[in-house]
């Protein structure tokens, strides 16, 4: 470890890893099983187009997540504008800021303004009393994202979305395997989209899913995603293609057959991680209130106080310089990315608790591709830093870095 803060690589020493350990490494389960699966499905010259590989990881996805339905996508933010086509979503629909851009992108794409809501300080998810009163006669939908796999304010939405005759529906990119009640998130509100981006728990290299218990919607976003096809000559609708293909989804098979190593991995991890950092000051890690709530530790979310003697930028950049790949999801809020900035530049006024969220929040890596060694490599050199701020603010701040 670092002597003194001269020997940051920063400064010119040597990065404490040699190779970037990144957020968002991929997990991969059997990769023999999976050659196997891509072979068989090689042999039976059968790649795409509702294959058998697709139907077996729906029916898997359907028994994981306790639902009726659930129809797999070529990615998340496709499955988001399928249901939002399927459910005839127009005018707004409340959406947090809080979210990677795809969800906003998602109804922008179908013709729907995103009407960007503050969130919830202890969850982090859209705050109902906050969107009640953003609701208005053009308001269609509130869609939820269960942030880093916390559910959101299930009861408080839906009660919401009932008084006012509103769909619900719920991005749950990050919310694979976690759970509410003991009831899976999956079968909450109209339609629950999962994704299966490399980055996420389980992943299909690219992939989603939409979940959903009512049939005719799930009848209506599986036509949508084969263009519109009923038979092979019969087109009933306005379709696109947005479907998985046989190699994706043997991924998918793969990654499900070992979530729960996965999971087990991460909880490790974040445990590492809480240990090796629980004394440092200023610097905490968001963890959801765990009543009723389960959670796959999927995401190592660092909170950078004032009290940490460095803002989480500069934190951030002497991670980074150290081949540590942190990230700041999602930094700077969809509201201050276009095209929503220039069309509504005040709404950040409206957003406190995402604003203060967004300057202080790093992820750090985890997942199995990250050791508890690296883990325990990761702490010790944030404790280092922290510990020696002063001295590292100087030293960034001067003109002259390396001298
Ligand atoms: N809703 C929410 C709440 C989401 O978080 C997302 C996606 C969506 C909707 C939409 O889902 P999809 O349509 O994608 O299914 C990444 C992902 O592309 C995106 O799927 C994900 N959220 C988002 C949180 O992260 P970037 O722009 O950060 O990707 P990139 O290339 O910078 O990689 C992220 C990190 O992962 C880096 O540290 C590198 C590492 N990585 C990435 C890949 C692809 C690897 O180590 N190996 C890899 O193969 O968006």
């Amino acid at each position: 470890m670092k002597s003194s803060v001269s020997h940051l690589a920063i400064f010119g020493g040597q990065p404490v890893f040699d190779k970037t350990v990144h957020v968002g490494a991929p997990n991969i389960g059997d990769r023999h099983r999976l050659h196997e699966l891509i072979d068989d499905a090689l042999d039976r010259r059968w790649l795409t187009n509702d294959g058998p590989y697709v139907q077996a990881f729906e029916r898997q996805l359907t028994d994981l997540l306790a639902v009726r339905n659930c129809v797999a996508t070529c990615n998340a933010t496709s499955g988001l504008m399928l249901v939002a086509a399927a459910l005839g979503l127009r005018g707004e629909v409340i959406m947090p800021s809080l979210t990677f851009v795809a969800t906003a992108h998602a109804l922008t794409w179908q013709g729907v303004t995103p009407v960007f809501c503050d969130v919830d300080p202890v969850t982090w998810t859209l705050d109902p009393r906050k969107a009640e009163d953003l609701i208005t006669s053009k308001t269609t939908a509130l869609l939820g994202v269960h942030l880093w796999g916390t559910a959101c304010d299930l009861t408080g939405l839906q009660r919401l979305a009932s008084r006012h005759d509103l769909k619900l529906v719920y991005d749950a990119a990050h919310a694979l395997g976690t759970s509410y009640a003991g009831r899976p998130l999956g079968s909450f509100g109209d339609a629950e989209v999962f994704s299966f981006h490399a980055t996420k728990i389980c992943n299909t290299f690219e992939g989603g899913a939409i979940a959903t218990d009512d049939d005719d919607l799930a009848a209506r976003v599986a036509l949508a995603r084969n263009f519109g096809f009923v038979d092979v000559d019969r087109v009933v609708s306005l379709g696109i293609n947005a479907k998985m293909s046989e190699v994706n989804a043997a991924m998918g098979l793969v990654s499900l057959e070992s979530l729960d190593q996965f999971v087990e991995a991460n909880r490790r991890n974040w445990q590492r991680y809480r240990e090796g950092l629980q004394s440092v000051l200023g610097l905490t890690l968001y963890e959801p209130p765990m009543r009723d709530r389960s959670w796959t530790h999927q995401y190592v979310v660092a909170e950078v106080h004032e009290e940490a003697g460095l803002s989480r930028d500069e934190l951030g950049q002497i991670l980074a310089a150290e081949n540590v790949g942190v990230r700041r999801y999602f930094y700077p809020g969809c509201h201050r990315m276009e095209p929503y900035w220039t069309e509504c530049p005040d709404v950040a006024l409206r957003l406190p608790v995402t604003e203060a969220i967004l300057g202080r929040t790093l992820v750090l890596p985890t997942g199995t591709a990250t050791t508890v060694e690296t883990v325990d490599r990761i702490c010790e050199f944030i404790r280092f830093a922290i510990r020696n701020s002063n001295q590292i603010r100087i030293r960034l701040r001067s003109p002259d870095q390396r001298g």
